[in-house]
């Protein structure tokens, strides 16, 4: 092994996403962490990040927002409410503590089978990592086990970001995407100047619906996150804090993709690229 190569592996970490559980450190050190992501399982998966308030662990986690949620979104489910009051009841159900966490990044939706890797900047705390996509059943994949803890410690790594070729500016109202858009692997900066966006990528076919992408993707949708996914998505960075910044690795064949915002798709925020 060339130093190169040593610099490149040097602290990275390995999270295996299955079906339904996620593979990973239960610790690492804070500063910038290079995370080698592989979606293992037979669905799509994404890992969504937050720092939890001192105190609070993945227990408090799992019983004060991912239980509600999911017994709210079995309402929904059933046809009993529907989103706009599937929205007010999951905010008020959320508890007062909630609104103390800190958003941290995560990856973006990835197909079964693909392997992206991920830059992003950790302080010290406790944190989880949580899949809320669903099954074909409808059932949310944290409640199938696909959330865990993380803790970064007071040590510091000496990771430095990746080199990267493309930039993707997210904003309330804007999404730029720009850089070296040509078949190949390239490494994406993703930076976030205002409240928690994210940004995923799908390679568009000739019969994918637009439509369906923006049904499926918009947050407390009925067919939010509900198999089977309307394109092929290979990865991005999840929600950013205001300031943040997070690299990911996109491999891009001659064909059309898209890069969407969870956060900005209702104001029609989102880019086309051809890659020829
Ligand atoms: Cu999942």
């Amino acid at each position: 092994m060339n130093s190169s190569e040593a610099d490149h592996t040097d602290h990275a970490i390995t999270i295996l996403a299955e079906d339904y559980a996620f593979d990973a450190p239960d610790e690492i050190p804070s500063g910038w962490t290079k995370i080698e992501f592989t979606n293992q399982g037979e669905e799509p998966h994404l890992m969504y990040i937050e720092r939890l308030p001192d105190g609070k662990s993945v227990d408090d986690y799992a019983a004060d927002v991912v239980v509600p949620r999911t017994e709210i979104w079995h309402e929904q489910r059933a046809g009993e409410i529907d989103r706009a009051l599937t929205l007010m009841k999951t905010r008020a159900a959320f508890p007062e503590w909630r609104a103390e966490r800190t958003l941290a990044g995560g990856v973006g939706v990835v197909k079964p089978g693909h392997t992206l890797e991920v830059a992003l900047y950790f302080e010290p705390g406790s944190y989880i990592l949580d899949c809320y996509m669903k099954t074909e059943d409808g059932e949310l994949h944290n409640m199938e086990g696909m959330v865990r803890e993380l803790h970064v410690t007071d040590a510091s790594s000496d990771v430095t970001p990746p080199d990267h070729d493309i930039e993707v500016t997210l904003s309330n109202h804007e999404m730029v995407v720009e850089g070296d858009l040509t078949p190949g692997r390239h490494t994406v900066q993703v930076h976030n100047e205002e409240v928690g966006h994210n940004v995923h990528v799908a390679r568009l076919e000739t019969d994918t619906e637009m439509q369906d992408i923006i049904e499926w993707i918009t947050p407390y949708n009925l067919e939010y996150f509900w198999p089977p996914a309307p394109a092929t998505f290979i990865g991005g960075i999840h929600y950013l804090p205001e300031g943040g910044t997070g690299y990911f690795t996109l491999e891009l064949e001659p064909g059309r993709y898209l890069f969407i915002s969870q956060t900005t798709v209702d104001r029609d925020v989102w880019q086309e690229v051809t890659i020829e």
